[in-house]
């Protein structure tokens, strides 16, 4: 299995590596992605030279794209996907398209997102105004976590973090695309989205919940 990862990366590694010489280098974009977790593995990315830099103000779905095809989660816990960019002069829209599967035995409740730097335990949150958002402040781009057969209806944005929601993803299943927008900004090297899966609270974990609040009302009331 381990070989099968390092073999999958590496292939990735490569073909990134033949698609952005570095003579590509352009401004404000994005040139080159990892990932990190323990909970999931991330079939494969392709990283292209945006057609439409320095478009932060575009309404609808921006042309430059980022496709991460499939993340399967074995475990819940976050997955950070890190993405190396070089200036473009402004700031530039990008839209993410993610295949999210489910293998963790458990249903999903929720799925958050957020922007930072870094990864694992060195990872911090991107902070308020530094032009790394999540389509702030117009939101008027595609932002979306309801593909067929539905999934989460509710999603709402904050500057550096989205919270999809109002649905349940069962185990075994595949969200086809999971959408959202982000602008790139100049003055960074690279940047994180970290993706974390909520699962709903197991009928062990709640009964759980139950015996313990009753244990502290029957405290009290002694
Ligand atoms: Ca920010
Ligand atoms: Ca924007
Ligand atoms: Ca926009």
């Amino acid at each position: 299995m381990k070989f099968l990862k390092s073999g999958l990366l590496a292939a990735v590694g490569l073909a990134m590596g033949t698609m952005l010489p570095a003579t590509t280098l352009r401004a404000g974009e994005i040139t080159g992605f990892s990932w990190y977790s323990g909970v999931a593995s991330v079939a494969s990315t392709t990283i292209y030279p945006p057609s439409a830099p320095n478009n932060d103000d575009v309404a609808g779905a921006s042309p430059n794209g980022v496709f991460i095809t499939q993340k399967d989660y074995v475990a819940i816990g976050p997955v950070d996907l890190t993405f190396r960019t070089t200036d473009t002069g402004g700031v530039t829209e990008y839209i993410f398209d993610e295949g999210v599967y489910n293998n963790t035995g458990l249903s999903w409740s929720s799925y958050h997102l957020e922007l930072g730097f870094g990864h694992g335990v060195f990872f911090t949150p991107s902070p308020s105004g530094d032009g790394l958002d999540f389509d702030a402040p117009d939101y008027n781009s595609i932002l979306s976590f309801y593909p067929s057969p539905g999934f989460f209806p509710s999603v709402t944005a904050t500057e550096d973090d989205i919270y999809a929601a109002g649905g349940v993803m069962p185990t075994l299943s595949f969200a086809a695309y999971f959408r959202f927008t982000v602008d790139v900004p100049d003055g960074i090297t690279e940047f994180t989205i970290r993706q974390s899966p909520v699962a709903v609270p197991e009928p062990a974990t709640l009964s759980l919940l139950i015996v313990g609040g009753l244990a502290a009302l029957l405290k009290r009331r002694k």
